[in-house]
């Protein structure tokens, strides 16, 4: 991948993370607040809404056919993370624009598919669930955070063990003992591409996937039922006159270069669809690699925060984060009483709080000095979407590019972004906020080397 653009300053010596001390080099780029979230395990916290969310679906997903992992240190490889998945050396996800990197070689897991490997080597269980916080530069609006988690789960059967070697037959006698479900799928069978997803036909049938799909398909789609019917109950619990909408669901083609084929399982919420899982058949050539030949099966990856989003009414991401009792307190005892589950209450919204700022990015004269075609320095989104991250923290609610234009004779970039500085727990005085914007503006002065308009 691309190497990182030069530091301003050294990175730390040493950084500590799940008690293990770790090297960084010129590719270290995560800052203190992302790195003080490697401590939270809110996914494990007895109470939190995170907690409760993978609660539930290892209830869904039970021993002894799945057996739950949840304690894998968040930094690992680029090994694990991306090559033991097939990632090519070129994928986009690999870039220091992307990731949250310690050094060349390690950095913050981007999802919980980093630990598949491990898992399917050394466990010997017919499936198996991690949940974990997983790590990725991205931008801030309130369903974006840089830390969120996913829970990714696995079934497998051995050749080699089930009765005659065959597949199919065992594969659909579990799927007949699973429970049935009412909810119609809209596109059930979305068709394939068959050069970017195809069947593995040099190591299964034809049958064999088709099989191995249905018991994907049904599993995952019970899922999604349960957490709808828990929302439901909750929501009707909470007000009386709830009329629920019916649940519609609906899976696409997708692709990830662990699984072939693959397909995303889509909710409709609020009026729109929203992709809630990826999933597909597991690439015999991960298992082979972690030493299991003869297994075959598949797996998924869900988003946690976003179920929980659901789930509870939860209408900010941030909240996850907070140590508000007026948040915490709304969801205590359902960890050991799931069914006493009911929906957030927000205490009072704050005011919002508009600010925008807009610079000229340093143009740079290109080699051999043609001054009549200056190109302008690169900023990247998420480079600007941090250092805003990193002076305000929580505070900001939201951050957006509203403006971005080339100067007709100087040929130089202006971009403007406005940022929304709202507090999840109190309203913000006037003077606060532009005290925090001022310390933005000098950030990215500073940091980027951008010219404020
Ligand atoms: C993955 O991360 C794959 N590892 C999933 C997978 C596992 C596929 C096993 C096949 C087999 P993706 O980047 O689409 O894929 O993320 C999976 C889920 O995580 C998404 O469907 C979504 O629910 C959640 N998710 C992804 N990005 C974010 C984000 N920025 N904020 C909150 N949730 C997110
Ligand atoms: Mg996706």
């Amino acid at each position: 991948p691309q190497a990182p653009r030069k530091r301003k300053t050294p990175p730390p010596k040493t950084v500590t993370v799940n008690g293990k001390t770790y090297t960084p080099d010129e590719w270290y780029n995560v800052p203190d607040n992302v790195l003080a979230a490697t401590n939270r395990k809110i996914f494990l916290q007895k109470d939190h809404p995170i907690s409760i969310t993978r609660q539930i679906l290892e209830s869904k997903f039970a021993a002894p056919e799945y057996l739950p992992h949840n304690d894998f240190d968040p930094v690992v490889s680029t090994y694990e993370n991306f090559d033991s998945l097939g990632f090519p050396a070129d994928h986009p996800g690999r870039a220091h624009s992307e990731s949250f990197y310690i050094n060349r070689d390690t950095l913050l897991r981007t999802h919980t598919s980093a630990h598949e490997s491990a898992v399917f080597r050394s466990s010997n269980s017919d499936g198996y669930l991690i949940s974990a916080d997983v790590y990725r530069r991205d931008e801030i609006d309130r369903s974006h955070y840089p830390v969120f988690h996913q829970m990714e789960g696995a079934r497998t059967w051995d050749r080699s063990k089930v009765p005659n070697g065959d597949i199919a037959a065992a594969v659909y006698a579990d799927l007949a003992r699973m429970p049935t479900h009412n909810v119609k799928v809209e596109d059930p069978h979305p068709p394939f591409h068959a050069e970017r997803n195809p069947l593995q036909i040099a190591h299964h049938t034809a049958a064999e996937a088709e099989a191995i799909t249905a018991h994907l398909k049904r599993s995952l789609e019970l899922m999604v039922v349960e957490i709808f019917s828990r929302a439901k109950a909750a929501a009707a619990k909470q007000d009386p006159n709830y009329v629920d909408e019916p649940l519609r669901m609906r899976w696409v083609e997708a692709y990830f270069p662990f699984t072939s084929p693959s397909w995303e399982l889509e909710v409709y919420y609020a009026g729109d669809w929203l992709e809630v899982l990826g999933s597909g058949v597991s690439k015999q050539e991960i298992l082979s690699e972690a030493g299991v030949p003869s297994k075959l099966g598949w797996a998924f990856g869900i988003g946690l925060d976003r179920i929980a989003m659901l789930l509870f009414k939860i209408p900010d991401i941030r909240l996850f984060w907070s140590q508000d009792e007026r948040f915490l307190s709304q969801f205590t005892g359902v960890s050991d009483n799931l069914d006493t589950l009911k929906p957030f209450v927000p205490f009072s919204k704050h005011p919002p709080c508009y600010r925008d700022v807009s610079f000229w990015l340093r143009s740079i004269s290109p080699a051999g000095g043609n001054t009549a075609s200056p190109t302008t320095h690169d900023v990247h989104n998420n480079d600007v979407m941090e250092i805003i991250r990193d002076v305000a923290g929580d505070i900001v609610e939201d951050a957006k590019l509203v403006d971005e234009f080339t100067h007709p004779k100087t040929g130089r970039r202006s971009m403007c972004y406005r940022i929304n500085y709202r507090s999840l727990e109190r309203t913000l005085t006037n003077a606060e906020t532009s005290d925090l914007h001022e310390r933005v503006i000098a950030a990215l002065k500073e940091k980027l080397g951008v010219e404020i308009r």
